[in-house]
């Protein structure tokens, strides 16, 4: 199985603030917004090739996004990776004694099923697996 760059999420106050960085000078391509009401966040699609950047806003101050960057700043928030069948890898992944946040999956922007990673296995980077 080869596991594809799903997408890269960034974590920033505003997306307008970022906007026409992402757009006009770096010329990626808008794909729309969304509002993950769940999570608290809005975001922002780029297409990237085959992958995506994910611009994250959060919604309100308890939005674990507005946490993360009261704690770390704005930047970086997570890698997200394809996967085929998110159930059978989590099962996985558990088995072989991955830290899991969600042992089931979630919805995800897009219409997609997500889970999170816990960033104790993999050193310090939230990793996602989303399933189209
Ligand atoms: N990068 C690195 N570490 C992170 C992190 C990040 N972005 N976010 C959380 N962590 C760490 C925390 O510090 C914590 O570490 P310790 O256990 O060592 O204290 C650990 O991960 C668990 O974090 P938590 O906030 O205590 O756990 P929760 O289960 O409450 O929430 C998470 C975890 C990742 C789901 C939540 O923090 C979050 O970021 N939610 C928003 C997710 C998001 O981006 N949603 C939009 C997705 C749209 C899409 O991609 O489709």
């Amino acid at each position: 199985m080869t596991r594809k760059i799903n997408h890269i999420g960034i974590a920033i106050k505003s997306i307008d603030d970022v906007f026409n960085f992402y757009k006009n000078d770096l010329g990626l391509e808008f794909e729309g917004y969304e509002v993950v009401e769940e999570q608290g966040v809005r975001v922002a699609f780029f297409k990237a090739g085959e992958s995506r950047i994910e611009l994250l806003e959060p919604l309100n101050n308890n939005s674990p996004v507005a946490k993360f960057i009261e704690k770390r700043g704005e930047g970086m928030h997570h890698l997200a990776l394809g996967s085929d069948d998110l159930k059978f890898d989590l099962s996985n992944l558990e088995k072989s004694g991955v830290k899991l946040i969600d042992k089931t999956p979630r919805n995800g922007a897009h219409h997609t099923q997500i889970a999170f990673l816990h960033p104790k296995s993999s050193k310090g980077v939230l990793v996602e697996l989303t399933q189209e």
